[in-house]
């Protein structure tokens, strides 16, 4: 059985990784980490134990890590892309300061180690189609300065200490619970709740931009799919690529118009969002998690467009 913690439990992607590891391994198996300011509430709140846990505390961690006597840690806790540019010495700090004493704790109490990197751990020398699993990187933001940094101190802990760290490289995540805050694939959400509010959709990424994007239980399948994964068949360990689908704002834009015919959409491009998206991969090779462990994710745009519109219809109205 596992004991498990999720920093960051109330974040776009946290706050549903939380609920699908307690209905895994049980509730009180897994600790809802947060920090000041954006507590647990609701079922979060109820379900199981929660616990502060400020990555950028090594002391806190490292009492939580005992306390619960925690085996894996998810450490979601990062700022997004667009956010980072004007925080990047905060981003620095809870990225890559933060990191460090997750891998600290990890290394004194055995823990395994999830941390994501994402599309933004590229940059715009990166072959742009079919980007590879190892290939150039050399990001232009410090979001991806950050994710490279992520990457290869998570490789390090995992060859110098024997630390099992293991991570995937996030496309845009798309999902209906909890809306993502500042990042550049975040319109590919957004654009859903106009929909759905009946309201037009003001893109800030221009036309022909296209970005990996994926479902969010898609993206949560991955995560834990990766951590089950039997170590003896993993070549990489961190920062495996993994896609689903890809799509520029037109894309999106027809898909959903198939299910509501009177959306309407204009452009107002955001200049650092889109010179963010201009740096990053149209689209990325995964056969390495597909060899490695099994990856195959559920959703297409037109299956995703469906139960977005249809779950987001519910919360909204
Ligand atoms: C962002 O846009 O910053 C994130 C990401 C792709 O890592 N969603």
């Amino acid at each position: 059985m596992k004991n498990v913690l999720v920093i960051g439990s109330t974040g776009q992607i946290g706050s549903e990784l939380t609920g699908e590891l307690r209905k895994r391994y049980g509730n009180s198996n897994v600790v809802a980490g947060y920090i000041q300011g954006a507590e647990p509430t609701g079922e979060l709140k109820e379900a199981g134990p929660c616990a502060i846990a400020d990555v950028t505390n090594a002391d806190v961690i490292a009492e939580v890590v005992r306390k619960y006597n925690i085996d894996t840690i998810y450490n979601l806790a990062a700022l997004l892309s667009v956010v980072a540019e004007s925080k990047p010495r905060l981003a620095w700090k809870i990225g890559i300061d933060g990191l460090w004493n997750i891998l600290e704790v990890a290394r004194e109490n055995g823990c395994a180690v999830f941390t994501p990197s994402s599309i933004g751990s590229f940059g715009p020398d990166t072959p742009r189609e079919m980007t590879p699993q190892d290939t150039i990187q050399r990001p232009a933001t410090i979001y991806g300065v950050s994710k490279v940094t992520t990457e290869l101190l998570s490789d390090y802990y995992q060859k110098k200490y024997g630390v099992d760290t293991r991570s995937v490289r996030f496309p845009g995540i798309i999902s209906y619970v909890t809306p993502p805050g500042g990042g550049t694939t975040d319109y590919a959400v957004d654009i859903y709740y106009s929909a759905v509010k009946g309201e037009k959709f003001v893109c800030p990424i221009g036309k022909g931009t296209r970005m990996d994007m994926m479902y969010m239980p898609d993206a949560l399948n991955a995560a834990i799919q990766l951590m089950e994964a039997d170590k003896s068949k993993l070549v990489h360990h961190n920062a495996f690529n993994i896609a689903s689908m890809s799509f520029d704002p037109e894309t999106i834009y027809q898909a959903i118009k198939k299910y509501k015919p009177e959306f309407e959409m204009v452009y107002e491009v955001d200049p650092l969002k889109q010179s963010i998206a201009n740096s990053w991969p149209d689209q990325m090779d995964d056969s390495a998690a597909r060899e490695e462990w099994g990856w195959m994710p559920q959703y297409d745009l037109d299956s995703m467009t469906k139960d977005m519109l249809e779950k987001l219809a519910v919360k909204l109205l």
